[in-house]
């Protein structure tokens, strides 16, 4: 892939992005559900993972048995499940028309690869450019909570990944990129405080949806 490929797309690339238990699995079936309203052909996809090889490298990434996955091999595992998500799943829907609704994605790199291990960011530009040429999400939500808040709804359901393992200090690096990220580019970004009842977190995403296609 990739070069010049984003201007070609027909469909619409959406994130959904936050720390561990904002409620994206919950939230992405209100987008869903938002899309089926409009009549809107989509796909639902993950990352890391979405497609075989991808799946089987998010085992590894969450397997807590590998306590000894150095920063940098975590990286490029992220960057090789994309390059495969990339040019099996999401170019080709998104050269169909098919707009594409995906659980994470790049800026979860940025945030914690980059800001949570300390990566150097520009490191992971390079790799962005490798894989992704200049396509891009066309919109992403990033849900923001108090990390122990989300870490206790995450408890609360149970045995914990690699990731959810980490401190809470890791998450409040994370959390600190993802705002950052948002500030660097406010446009292609909205906030929501995932803290609220989920009715309200709801009507927040919608309003923004809305806005997005602008009937907002
Ligand atoms: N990762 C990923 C990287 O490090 N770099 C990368 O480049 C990428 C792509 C896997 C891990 O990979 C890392 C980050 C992750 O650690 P994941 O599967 O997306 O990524 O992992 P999680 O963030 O752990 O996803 P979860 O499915 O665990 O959490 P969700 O989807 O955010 O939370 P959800 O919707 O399951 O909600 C959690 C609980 O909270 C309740 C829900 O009912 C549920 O019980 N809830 C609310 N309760 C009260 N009020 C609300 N507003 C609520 N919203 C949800």
């Amino acid at each position: 892939m990739t070069g010049t490929m984003a201007g070609t797309m027909k469909g619409k690339f959406i994130t959904v992005e936050g720390t561990e238990g904002v409620g994206k699995t919950t939230n992405i079936q209100r987008i869903a559900g938002w899309l089926d309203e409009r009549g809107i052909t989509y796909i639902s996809t993950r990352e890391p993972g979405g497609t075989a090889l991808g799946e089987k490298i998010r085992d590894l990434l969450l397997d807590k048995g590998n306590i000894s996955m150095v920063a940098s091999a975590e990286l490029l595992l992220m960057f090789a499940a994309r390059a495969q998500h990339l040019e099996e799943k999401i170019i080709p829907a998104l050269a169909a028309g098919t707009w594409v609704l995906c659980d994470r994605f790049t800026d979860a790199t940025y945030a914690y690869q980059g800001f949570g291990r300390g990566l150097n960011l520009e490191h992971i530009k390079g790799l962005e450019a490798l894989v992704q040429g200049d396509l891009h999400p066309d919109f992403t939500l990033i849900l923001d909570i108090d990390p122990a808040l989300g870490m206790s709804r995450v408890r609360a359901r149970g045995e914990l990944d690699r990731f959810e393992s980490e401190e809470l200090a890791f998450f409040d690096r994370v959390r600190a990129g993802y705002r950052e990220r948002v500030n660097g580019n406010p446009s292609r970004y909205c906030l929501v405080d995932a803290s609220a009842p989920l009715a309200i977190v709801q009507a927040h995403i919608v309003g923004a949806l809305n806005t997005f296609v602008g009937e907002g």
